[in-house]
């Protein structure tokens, strides 16, 4: 596989003005008609067009035979051509036996296509690649039994053809990447409805779903709405077309495609009601339709020049629809969870082999670089900015970004200019976070000194070994100084109030905060306001004074999280597979009161209750001590479970968990569930029969808590209530996917020969990326007792299913592979054992570029 660099990037060889496409579709013979016309930009009189898997019927120039052409493998070479001229090429694909989900291809009976990254090749020979746009024209043919046909812009025309057939053509009259691209066709039911935007003209909206799901449907169409309306007032952007068209389909890669005016979701990120959906998935999908929505501006009518800065749009729509979720729900909540996911997946990544820059510079296979670096860290370097800038000369560079490059394929310099041009604040230093590799450190050293009332930090940054960048980069660091009960005190230096944005841009930082009587307590890098570990010896006590006082919920979540994080490692110090481990008392004593004066936001208290999970725990060591860190998390939570009952079950009994999707009612359904997976550790008779209650609940996120703590705890009841869940449930899939969830996440010796028998239920398929997610995915994310079993039995079990995966789907295949990306972090038995699974990969005759990108560096 040839690697392609950033620094060798040239501009097209030719622009195209206008495509013609046309469809007739056939499951293992499309016939694709595309009519371009392209000008040349020098003096070349070759074109070289990329095209993959495809069968070249028929090729013409200016409406003539065309000759003189070389096809390879992915390209068509043609020679001998004039400056300007119409290309007129047919080709043929099969979608029926097309299972990388890329390109056209069928899912569950429905053509669907996904195009990004450079999926279109796989549709006709074109310059596949974001800087060339065009405006197109589609036509697409087909039986009348597949009632919808459906592609970007407007439809113009439909009817019916002389031999019994039906089409449809549309326009898409916005100049667009081929990426953007997008063809559905199939018998859905769907679900209409209209917005009026901010100058008054209608979009209809259209949502559509397989047959017999539209109770499912109300959800998205109304999150849509409000994310529409949202982008108006926050970002003042309004919809540009006027139909809004979103597909759910079941087979597919990502969560969902922001395709011009026709987005395809993955079913898991639109379909829910009160029965078949959690809380969490409601809120997931709100924020999924969101993003892709607010992709039609930071995407589709700004897009990237070229792959390298899919952060452009990526990291800028994350932090887009971050603040959609926390303008509309809990901003601290909104927080946590993307700290989360920066700690236990995105830190994870930086420290490994496929460690990259939000702009990375070299790429064998793009798909490998949707990732939690350009999409996470990328939306932490916006939000940076926005710290940097205020709310007000953000907007103010957005709106010069947006005025400046519409219509146009930009760089992520491009944006970060725009935002200094409009603001006037200096922002060449900060660029290095776009070629920054690696999560930087930042040590802290504090100081007070009664005498003169001072309390001192220092700051000096470390960037990670495996960062190019050696120069110190600009850090936003937030600060908050909170006195002994508790109240917020004014940062003063120089006898001057500060913004509590501290400008850290040199490797070290002398603070010097005057005017105090007593020691402060600092609430470091408050809000996450920079990417970075921080390295600051808290003492318990000033853990829980920040738990008890700091002003943002993000920060006593924090705080509690350090708090625990600390406690676990100095248990795992203590390991010697005999010792019963026990949270330190002082914290114990936090978590009783939270339980029980229950001030202040129930889902927050649901969040500080719970222990980091072992992803997040790891990041923490160099070596992960896998047995020890499974048994002293598995010792707190029983620990805690024990230490607190009568508090856990006075809390439990009196969440009331009405309002469906209320915050009251989501809040108290999350604290009735982190209460009840304690409880079952405890499993009196009362417990037990709450859980079993529970399981009977026709609310799914109850129902699921149920029996996520009967599994966790092991209760005798387990078996019972996860056959009652397959019975009921064998007609839906998605939530079937639950289940495949919990039976992988068991600990349990039996668990893994449980998953091969697995592969046999009626509702599992390893060609839907779903079901392996739920499945597999959650065996090696979260089940690490078994997953790292010392025999290498977990490991085989991935290993075996990436071999499959590979010739099956390459894309869902190297996603998979993930956890074995970490395998230098285990002890020499697990290395040897991960690496073997790595090599069994490595030497496939058939290996996909995807798989062998992550392989060759796991393994070098
Ligand atoms: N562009 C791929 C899917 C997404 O990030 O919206
Ligand atoms: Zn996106």
């Amino acid at each position: 596989p040839q690697a392609k660099y950033l620094k060798d990037y040239q501009p097209p060889s030719h622009t195209v003005s206008h495509l013609d496409l046309s469809f007739d579709l056939q499951p293992t013979n499309t016939k694709v008609i595309s009519i371009a016309h392209y000008d040349a930009i020098s003096d070349t009189t070759d074109l070289r067009l990329d095209g993959i898997d495809l069968k070249l019927l028929t090729l013409k120039v200016n409406g003539k035979a065309h000759t003189q052409y070389e096809q390879s493998q992915s390209h068509l070479l043609l020679t001998e051509l004039p400056s300007s001229f119409d290309l007129e090429i047919s080709t043929e694909i099969s979608p029926s036996t097309n299972t990388s989900l890329e390109g056209l291809y069928q899912s569950a009976g429905a053509y669907c296509t996904q195009c990004e990254a450079e999926g279109f090749r796989k549709i006709t020979y074109f310059l596949d690649r974001p800087d060339v746009l065009t405006t197109y024209d589609v036509k697409i043919v087909a039986d009348k039994s597949i009632p919808y046909l459906l592609s970007n812009g407007n439809k113009i025309e439909d009817g019916v053809t002389e031999d019994g057939r039906h089409y449809a053509k549309w326009q898409d009259p916005f100049k667009k990447p081929s990426y953007l691209f997008a063809l559905v066709a199939g018998d859905f039911d769907v679900l209409k409805d209209e917005f009026i935007t901010q100058s008054g003209r209608a979009v209809e909206l259209a949502l559509f779903v397989d047959k017999g799901n539209l109770d499912k449907a109300p959800h998205a169409v109304e999150s849509l709405k409000r994310a529409m309306a949202w982008d108006e007032s926050r970002f003042n952007l309004e919809y540009d077309l006027d139909i809004y068209m979103i597909v759910a389909v079941d087979f597919f890669n990502m969560g969902a495609m922001e395709n011009k005016g026709l987005n395809v979701f993955n079913s898991a990120c639109v379909l829910a009601n009160q029965q078949t959906a959690t809380d969490r998935d409601y809120h997931t999908i709100e924020s999924i339709v969101g993003h892709e929505y607010f992709h039609n501006w930071t995407g589709n009518r700004v897009t990237c020049r070229d792959w390298f800065q899919l952060s452009l749009k990526e990291g800028l729509t994350v932090f887009r629809d971050q603040e959609f979720s926390s303008d509309l729900g809990s901003r601290g909540l909104n927080r946590i969870d993307a700290v989360m996911a920066m700690r236990a997946h995105q830190f994870t990544e930086d420290a490994g082999p496929m460690a990259h820059s939000i702009r990375p510079q070299k790429v064998i296979e793009m798909n490998n670089f949707y990732t939690v670096t350009v999409y996470n860290k990328g939306a932490e370097v916006i939000r940076m900015m926005h710290s940097l800038l205020g709310e007000q000369g953000f907007q103010k560079g957005m709106k010069l970004y947006v005025d400046r490059h519409d219509g146009q394929a930009v760089t992520c310099d491009d944006f970060v200019n725009a935002m200094q041009d409009a603001s006037g604040v200096e922002l060449t230093q900060f660029k290095r976070w776009y070629e920054q590799v690696g999560t930087p450190t930042i040590e802290v050293v504090t100081s007070f000194d009664p005498t003169k009332q001072t309390f001192i930090i220092e700051l000096t940054q470390h960037r990670a070994t495996n960062d190019p960048v050696v120069e110190p980069l600009h850090i936003p660091f937030a600060l908050e100084l909170l006195g002994p009960d508790g109240e917020i005190l004014p940062l003063i230096c120089d006898s001057r109030e500060v913004s509590k944005i501290l400008n850290v841009t040199n490797e070290h930082h002398q603070f010097v905060f005057e005017g105090f009587e007593q020691e402060p307590v600092p609430v470091l890098l408050e809000d996450f306001s920079a990417p970075c570990i921080i390295q600051y010896n808290y003492k318990l006590e000033q853990l829980i004074h920040i738990i008890q006082y700091a002003s943002s919920d993000y920060a006593r979540w924090e705080a509690m999280q350090q708090a625990f994080s600390q406690e676990v490692f100095a248990e795992v110090n203590k390991f010697d597979g005999h010792i019963t481990h026990t949270l330190n008392p002082k914290l114990m004593a936090v978590l009783k009161q939270l339980l029980t004066e229950r001030n202040g936001d129930i889902a927050l208290i649901a969040e500080l209750m719970s222990l980091p999970n072992f992803d997040a725990l790891s990041a923490g060591f160099t070596q992960v001590p896998v047995n020890a860190l499974v048994k002293v998390i598995k010792d707190f939570k029983h620990d805690i479970a024990v230490s607190l009952t009568d508090a856990l079950k006075t809390a439990y009994v009196s969440a009331k968990e009405q309002g469906e999707l209320s915050h009251d009612g989501v809040s108290a359904r999350a604290l009735k569930n982190t209460c009840l997976y304690y409880l079952a550790y405890v499993a009196d008779e009362d417990i037990e029969g709450w859980v079993e209650t529970q399981s009977l609940s026709e609310n799914m996120t109850l129902k699921l808590g149920a029996l996520k703590a009967a599994t966790a705890a092991d209760l005798s009841c387990t078996g019972a209530l996860m056959e009652n869940f397959d019975a009921a449930w064998r007609h839906d899939l998605l939530v079937m996917d639950k289940w495949f969830s919990l039976q992988a996440t068991i600990d349990s010796n039996s668990t893994i020969d449980n998953l091969y028998g697995l592969y046999n239920h009626p509702c599992f398929d390893k060609s839907n990326p779903n079901r392996v997610r739920a499945l597999v995915g959650s065996f090696a994310r979260s089940n690490p007792a078994q997953f790292h079993r010392e025999d290498g039995a977990g490991y085989k079990l991935l290993g075996d299913l990436l071999i499959e995966l590979n010739g099956l789907n390459p894309q869902n295949a190297s996603r998979m592979v993930t956890p074995f990306m970490s395998w230098k972090k285990f002890d020499k038995t697990r290395q040897e054992l991960m690496k073997a699974q790595l090599q069994r990969l490595a030497d496939l005759t058939n290996l996909s570029d995807d798989l062998y990108e992550k392989v060759e560096k796991a393994l070098s």
